[in-house]
Parts: C-alpha cells; sequence; structure tokens
C-alpha cells in the first residue's frame, strides 16, 4: 500500500515510527517533511522537522530532547558563545553540525534540497521515503506586536519557540515565501498516486499549515482520489507538545480536536480533510465532527510507547479504509 504523510517534526516522526512498525516492509511511505521551520545559521541551512524525522527514524534521535543527535556534545556552541556571537539561543551540537555542514555544502555545489535529503537519507535509512515540501525557501515568522527582546514585531518561528519559549502573545503567523514556494520534486506525484494520505497529529499551524500553504500541495490534498485522515494533535483542551496552544489561541481556532478539524476542513466543503481521530476523551465532539462534514473517530491518541503508537497507525489506516469504503459506497 502506498501512504502519505505530510509531517512537521517530534509528532509527525512519532507516528510515522508507529506506521512503519503497523505495516508491512512492501508497504511504501513517503513522508511530505514541513520545510518552514528552516534558518539560515552561521552560513548554514538548518532543517529541523526534515532532520527530526531522519533522525528519530534513523535511530539518531536524542530521546529526552525528540530533536538533535544522541550522545550531544556542545562544544562548537560554546565557542560561539565565547566569540560573542549572535543568535547562540539555537542549540547547533558537535554532531548535528555535520548534517548542516553536509547540506549546506551541498546546496551551495546547485544541488536541490530533494537531493540533499535523499543524500542525507543513505546514512539514516529512515525506512521512508522523506521529500522535503518544496525546495524553495520558505520560512515561518510569528507576528508578536512589538513584545519582542528589541521591540522587533516579526521574529522568526525558532526565535519565538526557543529565544521567547512562545511566551509572548501571537499576533499571526506569516508563512513567508509560501504564495510564490512551488511543491518539492516528487511531492504532488506522492499525493495523488498514494493510497492513503495522512495528516499526523502535526501543529495544525506551524507544520501540516505550513506543508498546505504551498498552494500546489494543498491543490494536490483537495483532488486525490485517496482518502485524506488526520489525526488531532489536541488532546482535551491543549496540545499533548510543542506550542500549538499558543498559536491556535492567537489565530482565534478554538483549542479542541473538533476546532482543528473545522480549521482544516472537510474537503467536501473545500477543505482538506475526509475523517478524523479525536481521543477517546473528546468522544462527545464527534458530533461536531461530523456536522464538519468529516468521519469522526475517537481512539487512544497519546502515542505513550510503541505499542500505542502502532495501534494508532492502524486505527488511521482503518478510518481511511471506511472513508474510502463509504466514498465508493
Ligand atoms: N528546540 C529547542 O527548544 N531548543 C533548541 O536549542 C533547539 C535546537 C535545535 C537544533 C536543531 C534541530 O533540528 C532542532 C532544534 N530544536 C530546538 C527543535 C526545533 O525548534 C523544532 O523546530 C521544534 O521542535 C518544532 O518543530
Amino acid at each position: 500500500m502506498k501512504i502519505t504523510v505530510l509531517s512537521g517534526g517530534v509528532g509527525g516522526a512519532r507516528f510515522i515510527s508507529g506506521l512503519l512498525a503497523a505495516t508491512r516492509r512492501d508497504d511504501e511511505i513517503t513522508v511530505i517533511g514541513n520545510t518552514a521551520d528552516d534558518l539560515w545559521l552561521f552560513g548554514l541551512r538548518v532543517c529541523p522537522d526534515l532532520d527530526t524525522v531522519m533522525y528519530t527514524l534513523g535511530g539518531g534521535i536524542d530521546p529526552e530532547r525528540k530533536w538533535g543527535r544522541t550522545d550531544e556534545t556542545w562544544n562548537a556552541k560554546d565557542e560561539l558563545i565565547a566569540y560573542g556571537a549572535d543568535r547562540t539561543w539555537f542549540g547547533l551540537g558537535d554532531r548535528d553540525l555535520a548534517t548542516h555542514l553536509v547540506r549546506s555544502e551541498m546546496l551551495r555545489a546547485g544541488e536541490g534540497l530533494a537531493a540533499v535529503t535523499r543524500r542525507l537519507c543513505e546514512r539514516w535509512q529512515p525506512g521512508v521515503r522523506l521529500l522535503p515540501m518544496t525546495e524553495d525557501e520558505v520560512e515561518t515568522h510569528i507576528a508578536i506586536d512589538g513584545t519582542g527582546p528589541d521591540g522587533r514585531d516579526v521574529i522568526h518561528f525558532q526565535e519565538y519557540w526557543i529565544r521567547l519559549r512562545a511566551e509572548v502573545p501571537v499576533r499571526d503567523v506569516v508563512i513567508r515565501g509560501a504564495e510564490t514556494a512551488t511543491a518539492g520534486p516528487g511531492v504532488v506525484d506522492a499525493i495523488l498516486d498514494a493510497e492513503v494520505v495522512v495528516l499526523p497529529p502535526s501543529n495544525p499551524i506551524v507544520s501540516t499549515g505550513a506543508i498546505l500553504s504551498v498552494g500546489q500541495i494543498a491543490d494536490a490534498v483537495r483532488s486525490t482520489a485517496a482518502p485524506v485522515v488526520g489525526v488531532s494533535p489536541i488532546i482535551g483542551g491543549g496540545a499533548v507538545r510543542g506550542m500549538a496552544d499558543q498559536l491556535l489561541t492567537g489565530l482565534a481556532i478554538e483549542l479542541s480536536a473538533s476546532g482543528v478539524a473545522r480549521h482544516l476542513g472537510a474537503r467536501s466543503d473545500g477543505g482538506v480533510l475526509d475523517g478524523w481521530l479525536v481521543d477517546t476523551s473528546d468522544a462527545a465532539q464527534l458530533a461536531a465532527v461530523e456536522a464538519a462534514g468529516l468521519v469522526g473517530r475517537a481512539v487512544p491518541l497519546y502515542m505513550s510507547d510503541d505499542a500505542t503508537t502502532a495501534q494508532l497507525a492502524r486505527d488511521t489506516l482503518d478510518l481511511a479504509g471506511a472513508v474510502a469504503g463509504s466514498s465508493a459506497a
């Protein structure tokens, strides 16, 4: 079976590890990775969500931080701090630096981000095809109304998330470059040729939202013959991790499983979803999910261990089957 997943960093990568455990070796999983978290740092191109997927599935991720490399050291970062360099709030680990060095050298030699990602994955063997959503530069910036460190109104997502710890009010989220970005190599075909398309529990604004901000990708999701099913990143009244609470609140999107479903919308209503999984504790919201034109199911969404994560992947594929069945009927 051909499964295509639109993934951000931590939540998406964890879900995909469950999908790998729940499917057979001859199933093909393609991951369309968010690149709007990316930034230039000391002349290096850093791609956090692509690296988080690659390291997590390749066995190189740090298990506590859930980003960056395990057994990491921070000598280069300490030297940069000693030089009084800018932006040392961004944690560049010594091992992680090698990824950015290989990537930046290839980009400078004229290779596209898809070829770079393929080359890096030769080492990590993630067990999926990892495609950058675009090869154009697209970056998420957060409008914070001058409450920034030096009164700035708009800052890069990474500065908002890491340096300000998402503790200032969000006025708007701008995916810079999205309006002119084109889908990366293989991305549209991976969506149109899929038998299932999944929106895993990634941040609906800066991860899934960023991927869908590339017009060709949103168009492909809206028109694919495959069922499109999503997993709510919100359980109860909040995000499982990350900063979805602050972003959804800042954008006046209801902080609930059905609120996110309505935000993404049913394909029958111009949106991108056919089915939506909510946590068992949110089963009362299924009526609202169905009222939004979606096939809803309530299953355990906490990916607390490998078994529950694999079960969530199976539940997602079951929902896709039910959606395909109902639309075929
Ligand atoms: N997250 C942090 O909270 N602090 C950091 O210093 C940090 C550095 C970092 C370096 C490389 C990388 O691939 C990810 C990194 N992250 C860090 C996570 C990053 O902010 C991700 O974008 C988030 O996890 C959201 O996807």
